[in-house]
């Protein structure tokens, strides 16, 4: 067959470097840039027979490795609705990756075409992007050869954040149903966002002034062109660390994923007391807030706090609005124990836990009417049901108060990105619910107290003998471990400490919450320690 002779042909071009071998994780495929160009090849052809499988519906290919260094880079796939891959492909991708000569992967391709039905000469439809990386051009070349050679029909979409590319899948497949998610654009996804952002904030106080660390990559020109679509009469943002063509500067002592880690300010900034700040990572899809107070202390605003806010909110909205439905909220184990028990104790929102990663909070969102879910690491977003749009959109107001309240919550789920967590679009609302409050940062801060924590990474012989259950919170295996952790919490108060494998690196975590800072820090070492 001539799709066959050509993957055989193209891929002689992208020669898999000898001895590497690659696994599709949670974040896709994740390393050295220049290890990768094999890889964005095969996943060219993966896309392609994804999209096949699936009647011709478009596929997504996001190339970018997000808070990692600069020298890094990523490749992963987007489902249809603007999901994550759905896992069972996940295998796919890893056998492609890893077949040793070009006969041995087009004999992959063919397995996989025939084990699931699929008509290679049926239409196929990818959509990709990257972020700012110096290796992304070349990834691009790579992964168009895939797809040339899969005879599938692509479109570019340069450079975005993987949030926007999310946005774009989802619009292109909804776009001939009968409730398309917008304009599949650069531009149809800044309208859509400005449009419902001066819906939610229209007759409120302006709100705070916030400057944002683009961690110097793709979500700084992005949310400065947000920003003057929104307008200045609106909204005042300041970007900074937005030097996308300082390559060696991306994620460079700051962003997201540093300011969280190191709980401390991005190098360089000069914050002013009490006014907000947030951190974007390199692909913009995650997001933390923070201030300084009165003695320069550094307050960190992070995922479980965007939840509780963004569930407080809706959820009084709700109640005022009359309409009959469940606002819930997701977190993984690491969410702070005083956020669980504000949201259960003082708002009275159900909870769900699951393991770390993306889709299980997304998945277990999807179940509440309006589920709120952020991992505390700032990625997060909140999903209206269809049938929750649908009564809100057939809801009869029986006053103004309800009228308004029916109103904002419309326009929130069109100000929130429904597909996956979007930085630019959390600001958005963060800052829509503050104008509300007519808060800063120190009154969302005052909500509850975090409890002092520690996150401690132990390299241990074999990572894979750590089993866990209760959604990570408890270990199964190495056997006896769980019993000598549940010894050492039960001497601190309000202690909590658990330990899972990372699924990114080959170490295992261990997380530890106490009363005082002394007491959590003593807490994670000593848990850390009788894992030796
Ligand atoms: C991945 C996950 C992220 C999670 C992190 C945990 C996605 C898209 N990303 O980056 O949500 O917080 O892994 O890393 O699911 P760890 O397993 O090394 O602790
Ligand atoms: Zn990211």
């Amino acid at each position: 067959r001539q799709q066959l002779s050509q993957i055989t042909k193209f891929s002689t071009l992208h020669p898999r470097p000898e001895g590497h071998k690659y696994a599709y994780g949670t974040a896709g495929f994740r390393l050295l840039g220049s290890l990768l160009d094999s890889v964005v090849f095969r996943v060219g052809l993966l896309a392609a027979l994804r999209s096949r499988k699936l009647d011709g519906e478009t596929i997504g290919v996001m190339i970018t490795a997000s808070h990692n260094p600069p020298d890094d880079n990523g490749v992963k796939l987007i489902d249809p609705q603007g999901e994550m891959l759905e896992a069972s492909w996940e295998t796919y991708a890893t056998k492609f990756a890893n077949a040793e000569t070009d006969d041995e992967l087009t004999k992959e391709y063919l397995a996989v075409a025939e084990a699931l039905k699929i008509n290679l000469d049926s239409p196929s439809n990818v959509v990709f992007a990257r972020d700012t990386r110096a290796s992304g051009p070349a990834l691009v070349a790579a992964l168009k050869d895939g797809l040339r050679a899969a005879a599938a029909d692509y479109a570019d979409y340069r450079i975005l954040t993987t949030p926007q590319l999310h946005y774009i899948v989802k619009c292109i497949n909804t776009g001939k149903s009968a409730t398309p998610y917008g304009d599949p654009s650069e531009q149809g996804y800044f309208d859509k966002l400005s449009t419902a952002f001066k819906i939610v904030t229209k007759g409120k106080p302006k709100p705070p002034i916030v400057t944002v660390d683009a961690a110097n990559g793709v979500g700084g020109p992005k949310l400065k062109e947000l920003a003057r679509c929104i307008g200045s009469d609106y909204l005042d943002i300041n970007v900074v660390k937005d030097e996308i063509d300082a390559v060696e500067r991306l994620n460079f002592q700051c962003g997201a994923d540093f300011v969280k880690t190191q709980q401390k300010l991005p190098v360089g900034l000069e914050p002013a007391p009490f006014e907000l700040y947030a951190s974007l990572d390199g692909d913009a899809d995650r997001i933390v807030f923070y201030y300084v107070d009165e003695s320069n202390k550094f307050h960190l605003l992070d995922g479980d706090k965007i939840a509780s806010l963004a569930a407080m909110f809706i959820r009084d909205l709700i109640a005022v609005s009359g309409v009959d439905l469940q606002v819930g909220v997701v977190q993984t184990a690491y969410a702070n124990g005083s956020s669980s028990k504000y949201l259960t104790d003082i708002l009275k929102v159900p909870i769900t836990v699951t393991p770390t990663g993306v889709k299980h909070l997304h998945h277990a969102a999807q179940l509440f009417d309006v589920g709120v879910y952020f991992e505390a690491n700032g990625h997060g977003t909140v999903l209206f049901s269809n049938s929750s749009m649908k009564t809100l959109e057939s809801f009869e107001a029986q006053n103004p108060g309800q009228q308004d309240a029916v109103t904002t919550l419309l326009s929130l789920a069109a100000l929130i990105n429904q597909t996956v967590g979007d930085a630019l679009s959390d600001l958005l609302l963060v800052i829509a619910i503050l104008s509300h409050k007519a808060w800063g940062p120190n009154e969302w801060d005052l909500t509850y107290t975090d409890l002092p924590n520690r996150l401690v990474r132990v390299v241990v012989k074999d990572r894979t003998a750590f089993k866990t259950e209760d959604a990570e919170r408890r270990l199964i295996e190495p056997k006896g471990l769980q019993g000598n952790i549940d010894a050492l919490v039960k001497k601190y108060k309000s202690g909590r400490s658990f330990v899972r494998a990372s699924g990114t690196e080959d170490a295992v975590r261990v997380y530890a919450e106490a009363a005082t800072r002394l007491e959590a820090d003593e807490l994670a070492v000593k848990v850390s320690d009788s894992l030796k």
